[in-house]
């Protein structure tokens, strides 16, 4: 598949004579006109000189239904050095955050409006044209150009300059990335105007294309390269989606991406296609998406399966190298956690870097080493991971620890694979306490009565669970005290350090015993010994550490996608995952779980309704627990005998 390339470590006026002399195709393939050094492409080429073009490609859509077929605009950058002499591969990013956006659409009922979206951390500043120098609007350019790269970034079907109307995360949004590599490979058709113009062929490139991007724009790669496209080498998705119900939904619940509380699909639309576009010439769609998106049920439905990545994963031919991060509740880890499963399933090519932040790279200084001694910069990772994959460079690094794991102390560390070799998914019982008081964890057999029931009433309209306001109660805070707002189950102090890695799941049996619906969260935590102080403030002390979590619609028990109603007072086994993680328990520490219903995250009274997960009811809705029929199962390295309770 790969070309064989050899090293070139001659002189930059050696590399441009042995290229001039060069007959066009095939003697290319024996003398790719790079210099390698220490297993990366080397910036020899002049950027201020590059070759700068705007072009649309023609899509096989027509979102906004006005009988034209779509175009996407795209902006192409190559070395002015190689124009007739060399055909080179491409990375690619595209984006509906280019242009346009809409700051200020309508968020659901009565959350605020804001003027960022989740995924706007990696928005680039507006176009900047003209000038004497070349230089697109995103820093790939800079850093792949000089390396002898092409890069092409793009504005997704109905944003910015392309034409027609955003369907956030479908097929047709997929087709219309993908109808991009096929220009690049001359299979589609590109113009030099967004409607009629002249033909463009991407006569300067070689067809191999890597995808890069970041939240919404690494989530893209990851819908082309389930479409098996030829031409599509690689992708790199950045904290990118894998499944949008598990972005807005989970387990038939409504659930918000963290920090944007009311946001949803159509939202989402509104944002990327601009004002004027949604409440013009795309209203229909938008109005349409509004309602096929359902916040009533919160259920899974065929909406959703067209914007789930996961079941096609089969069909990925390209390598993936997944970069996420661990505390990103934002993009969520099931993001991440679902889409490598399947990936390790398949076979595919892949590495992973989890590090320990949120909804971002994981910093281009980042660095690890190797068990070598070598180290390895993030930025100098990717690019290694581009010059193998596109240009064939032998540099090693599909033989390297396939994962990077960044610790609680924030040191990045090299590991064969994830979840870590040796993890082993382990059952931890749940045993009762008083009535409402907390309640234990252990490995062994509970001999307390089975049947013994404890009860909470739901308060999280008006508590947080994890924000740090004094004289605001969380949900998570001092464990040993019963609140009657929650439920706790702790461990006993470990004894030695305890490494989860995976996706712990939970099964716990309950009865909501006044209403006929129920928000059911559950949390992992990291806590002190009892009597610690500060236990009862937790984050941001390190008395108390959330871990990860999960939540779940008690009426969908049984499918994501199915409605079941509930009885009143009526016990069901609620089984479901948390969301996947790497994090170690240090000695002396409690590994705690706590139930509770309502999760407002940490709303305060100065940010009433902007934060949170779940929907807010009004409190009292009471549910019973039965420590006695629910257990954890918890991916450890070395099982039970290393949990040590
Ligand atoms: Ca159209
Ligand atoms: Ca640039
Ligand atoms: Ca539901
Ligand atoms: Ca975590």
């Amino acid at each position: 598949m790969r070309s064989h390339v050899r090293r070139l470590l001659l002189p930059l006026v050696a590399i441009t004579l042995a290229v001039g002399s060069l007959a066009p195709a095939a003697a290319v393939a024996q003398a790719p006109p790079i210099v390698v050094a220490n297993g990366m492409t080397q910036p020899i080429y002049n950027f201020s000189t590059a070759i700068e073009q705007t072009l649309w490609v023609e899509i096989p859509t027509d979102t906004n239904s006005d009988g034209v077929l779509d175009r996407v605009r795209i902006q192409t950058s190559r070395p002015s050095e190689l124009d007739g002499v060399a055909k080179v591969p491409v990375v690619m990013e595209l984006s509906p955050y280019r242009q346009n956006t809409w700051g200020g659409v309508p968020y659901k009922d009565d959350y605020r409006t804001i003027d960022e979206l989740p995924q706007s951390i990696f928005r680039h500043p507006a176009d900047v044209v003209g000038g004497p120098y070349a230089n697109l609007p995103t820093t790939w350019d800079d850093y792949y150009v000089p390396r002898g790269y092409g890069v092409v970034i793009g504005e997704s079907v109905g944003t910015a300059n392309s034409t027609g109307c955003p369907t956030v995360g479908d097929d047709a949004e997929t087709q219309s990335a993908k109808a991009i590599i096929d220009w690049l490979n001359g299979r589609a058709p590109g113009f030099d105007a967004q409607a009629g113009g002249n033909a463009v062929f991407a006569d300067w490139a070689n067809g191999d294309v890597g995808m890069i991007g970041s939240s919404y724009n690494g989530t893209i790669p990851n819908q082309v390269a389930t479409t098996g496209v030829e031409g599509l080498k690689t992708i790199v998705p950045v904290v990118g989606i894998s499944d949008w119900y598990n972005y807005y939904r989970e387990n038939g619940l409504v659930v918000a991406p963290g920090t944007f509380q009311g946001e949803d699909l159509d939202v989402l639309f509104g944002f990327i296609a601009g004002q004027a576009r949604t409440l013009g010439e795309c209203f229909d769609e938008y109005q349409a998406m509004g309602v096929a998106q359902d916040r009533i049920s919160g259920d899974y439905s065929a909406y959703w399966d067209a914007r789930n990545y996961v079941p096609k994963a089969k069909h990925i031919k390209a390598s993936v190298f997944v970069v996420d991060g661990r505390n990103d509740w934002n993009v969520k880890p099931s993001q991440w956690g679902r889409w490598w499963d399947e990936l390790t399933h398949y076979k595919i090519a892949r590495k992973i870097w989890l590090h320990n932040g949120g909804h971002g790279t994981p910093g281009n200084n980042a660095s690890y080493t190797l068990p070598s001694g070598q180290v390895w910069n993030y930025q100098q990772t990717v690019n290694r991971w581009f010059d193998h994959w596109l240009w064939g460079v032998e540099n090693g690094i599909m033989e390297e620890p396939r994962a990077i794991v960044q610790r609680e102390n924030n040191v990045n560390m090299a590991h064969a694979d994830w979840p870590e070799p040796g993890s082993t998914s382990t059952r931890v019982n749940l045993t009762a306490g008083a009535a409402d008081a907390s309640g234990g964890l252990t490995t062994g057999t509970v001999v307390a009565p089975k049947q013994a029931r404890q009860t909470f009433v739901d308060q999280g309209r008006e508590v947080g669970s994890t924000q740090n306001r004094p004289g605001m109660p969380m949900l998570i805070a001092n464990p040993d005290v019963a609140t009657g707002q929650r439920l706790v189950y702790l461990s006993e102090p470990l004894t030695a350090a305890v490494r989860l890695s995976g996706t712990p799941t939970i099964r716990l049996r309950a009865s909501v015993d006044n209403r006929s619906a129920a928000n059911l969260t559950a949390y992992l935590v990291d806590y002190a010994a009892e009597g610690t102080a500060g236990l009862d403030l937790c984050s941001p002390s390190s008395t108390c550490t959330m871990v990860t979590r999960g939540w779940t619609d008690v009426q969908n028990r049984v499918r994501r996608d199915k409605t079941d109603p509930i009885l009143q007072g009526h016990s069901y086994d609620f089984e479901l995952d948390l969301h996947p993680d790497d994090y170690v328990f240090q000695p002396g520490r409690r590994i705690g779980l706590v139930v509770f219903s309502t999760d407002s995250g940490n709303r305060n009274s100065s940010n009433p309704d902007n934060w949170g997960f779940t929907m807010l009811p009004l409190p009292g809705t009471q549910l019973s627990v039965q420590p006695g029929f629910s257990q954890l199962s918890l991916p450890i390295v070395g099982g039970a005998e290393a949990l040590g309770f």
